[in-house]
């Protein structure tokens, strides 16, 4: 990540450059550099990259079926369908804690049986997540360091946390979708039906 940082200071504006250089002398940042987040440094950027991975999150809801949400992991763990409702009603949870405000919060543990009703959830939830952030933040705030599960960071490297949590989890699904018998969506890269709508074989190794 010290790459990324130094990318910023040679490419980013003038402004940034002074934040980031306060920032580099602070035990703090380390952390955040270390943690491997992405430092937005304005809310277009966040809303693009938002955009791109709720979509690609958004296909891979609308895939599943009511029978798929029982897929279990181990018995230990939650099923397909405890982890894509953990998606959808996570990221308002995670804007409270940011101290974003949002309109709907949704029950963590009040899991639908309805595939169709967690991909509703999602697409509302997404859209609340753009509309939200662009009205509460500016791209002046994503500088301002704050406490965020108990780690100091700054605004712009929370919204980088909100991101990697869907896609950690996003990954999670496809796997267990297979195991289910459903087919996947290709996310980055084609899904093994798509090699062959492409006239080309599925790799295999
Ligand atoms: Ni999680």
């Amino acid at each position: 990540m010290s790459v990324l940082f130094f990318m910023y200071i040679k490419w980013g504006n003038f402004a940034i450059l002074e934040k980031l250089t306060y920032y580099y002398l602070d035990e703090k940042i380390k952390i955040m550099i270390d943690g491997g987040l992405t430092m937005y440094t304005s809310i277009a950027e966040f809303i693009e990259e938002w955009s791109h991975e709720a979509g690609s999150t958004q296909k891979i809801l609308n895939a599943l079926t009511d029978a798929s949400l029982q897929q279990p992991v181990s018995p230990e763990d939650r099923t397909l369908g405890q982890i894509a409702w953990h998606i959808v009603s996570s990221t308002p949870g995670m804007l409270m804690e940011f101290g974003i405000n949002v309109k709907d919060m949704l029950d963590p543990a009040a899991i639908p049986s309805s595939a169709k009703e967690i991909a509703d959830a999602f697409q509302s939830v997404s859209a609340q997540t753009s509309k939200a952030v662009e009205q509460q933040w500016t791209d002046q705030n994503l500088s301002e360091m704050q406490n965020v599960f108990g780690r100091e960071m700054p605004k712009g490297a929370t919204l980088s946390l909100l991101i990697k949590h869907i896609i950690h989890h996003r990954g999670q699904l496809t796997i267990l979708m297979r195991q289910a018998g459903l087919k996947v969506p290709g996310v980055y890269g084609p899904a093994r039906e798509e090699w062959s709508q492409m006239g080309m074989d599925a790799p295999t190794a």
